[in-house]
């Protein structure tokens, strides 16, 4: 019986594709190998994606990157005359060889074009939106049809396949929902390896703790420094490590260190992996760390990435330290070329021993841009300016960031003008509660607002010092 036959090999390659079974097939040798330290016992999402050679990741990079120019030019008046500006047209792109030939997409350009100017499929193709989280003016607004969806979901499953799990784990995703990617790409990645997925959001500690004891987590997503204040809450509470269910975190969106790692790995007993993304790009899941924990493997089937030097934009040998630019091969609604980071970064294709081919990046290492990610959330000096201007302020003001207990905080330092000034205590703190409100709407985020007599922020001599970054990442 032919179609019983095709079946049964369709339910193998799913069984295969799932569990990562191919992994497992010479496990003799690679337990051999792993005894003496070559290979790691690393399972896989999609195995015969994540571990294809690099003369196949080039070839599928090579059709898709041609597919995908064709897909803007034809459908994207922005990117047709942006092609133009450098009279390019899609037969000038005949591999990744001419990627370089591409100019760069920006910030700028997505806002330019917001809400719909680079939606390349028909609006009724489109089946979702998520966005960043800066507000007026600084909004980015990505789309995805179902199958776009379904490829950032792939990505994700990789990533906690990759940090252990299989559909055995229970999967606390704590990263925010809503218009932020965090959850809801998390969220979709956990289904697709099968976890039973607790889609609690961020926030409210004690049922995070409370969940996470009574359905015994296995595997917490969330971003690094809130999975540092359950670990301290679970100290705070008497519970130790061991008695801690999880074995595995999933932690990205901000920046963190090694000893932030180590410090979190102690205190709730598990391996912390990092994971990275952005909105633009699709969301977490771009890239995610292995076993090895040596940096985090490019999903390079559906993403090319690039590294320049920020001030001229030429292309940096691998090795080198510069802006991480990706373009993405795959996705149809919100396909973007040459994207511009801003994320510092270096990356390594030298071989991994969990037997991922897909190049690795290391954490990011700044931004050259002057954003700031505060408890996850994007925020940029010009929307706390903005701000100021609306109530009415001088624009002298300093932004203090710190982070305390593992937490992030946002200290705004206003000068007054001599009028404000004159005024009762009680009114200058109801000015504070304004400035307080006002900030939260914009940013998204609680600030801390301290109105200051006139003259006391000190006046620089060249470029005015708006922020002072005091965290240690
Ligand atoms: O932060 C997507 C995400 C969600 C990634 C959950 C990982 C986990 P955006 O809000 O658009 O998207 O912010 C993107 O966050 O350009 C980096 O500067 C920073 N970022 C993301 N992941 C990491 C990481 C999500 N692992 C911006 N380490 C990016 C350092 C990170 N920075």
């Amino acid at each position: 019986m032919p179609f019983k036959g095709l079946s049964a090999f369709f339910l193998f390659c799913r069984a295969d594709r799932r569990w990562g079974i191919q992994a497992f097939r010479n496990r003799p040798d690679r337990e051999r190998a792993y005894r003496k330290g070559l290979v790691l016992l690393s399972n896989y999402y999609q195995p015969e994606i994540e571990r294809a050679s690099r003369e196949q990741i080039k070839a599928w990079q090579d059709e898709r990157l041609v597919e995908t120019v064709n897909h803007v030019y034809k459908n994207v008046p922005y990117y047709r005359q942006k092609m133009e500006e450098k009279k390019l047209t899609p037969a000038d792109i005949k591999s990744t060889d001419d990627l370089y030939k591409l100019p760069f997409l920006t910030k700028g350009d997505l806002r330019d074009a917001y809400p719909y100017g680079l939606l390349a499929v028909p609006l009724e193709d489109a089946v979702r939106i998520q966005s960043t989280s800066g507000t007026t003016g600084k909004r980015v607004v990505a789309f995805y049809t179902q199958a776009d969806i379904d490829l950032w979901e792939d990505c994700c499953a990789r990533a906690i396949v990759a940090a252990g799990g299989s559909k055995k784990d229970v999967v606390q995703v704590a990263y925010g929902y809503g218009l932020f990617t965090g959850g809801p790409g998390l969220n979709g990645g956990s289904h697709k390896v099968g976890c039973l997925t607790l889609p609690m959001s961020s926030g409210n500690t004690q049922r995070q703790i409370q969940f996470i004891q009574d359905l015994q987590a296995t595997i917490l997503c969330c971003t690094p420094s809130y999975a540092a204040f359950i670990g301290e809450s679970f100290a705070e509470m008497g519970i130790c490590p061991d008695e801690i269910s999880l074995k595995a975190g999933i932690f990205g969106a901000e920046a963190w260190s090694e000893e932030m790692r180590r410090d979190i790995e102690k205190k709730l007993g598990i391996r912390a992996y990092d994971i990275y993304g952005l909105t633009e790009i699709s969301g977490p899941g771009v890239s995610f760390e292995c076993e090895a924990q040596t940096g985090m493997h490019v999903n390079e089937d559906h993403f090319i990435a690039e590294i320049i030097n920020p001030e001229t934009g030429e292309v940096l040998p691998e090795g080198e330290k510069g802006e991480l630019v990706f373009t993405s091969i795959t996705k149809k609604a919100f396909p973007l070329l040459r994207y511009r980071t801003r994320d510092i970064c270096v990356l390594n294709r030298e071989p991994c021993p969990c037997g991922r081919t897909h190049v690795k990046m290391s954490k990011p290492m700044g931004r050259s841009d002057d954003m700031m990610i505060i408890r996850g959330v994007n925020v940029f000096p010009s929307q706390i300016e903005t701000v100021l201007l609306n109530h009415g302020y001088p624009a002298n003001y300093q932004i203090i960031v710190d982070r305390v207990k593992n937490t992030d905080t946002l200290d705004v330092q206003v000068e007054m003008t001599q009028e404000m000034f004159d005024d009762t205590v009680k009114g200058i703190s109801a000015r504070e509660k304004e400035l307080v409100e006002g900030l939260k709407a914009m940013l998204g985020l609680s600030a801390k607002v301290h109105l200051v007599s006139p003259k006391t922020i000190a006046r620089s001599e060249g470029k005015a010092v708006r922020v002072i970054d005091k965290r240690k990442i």
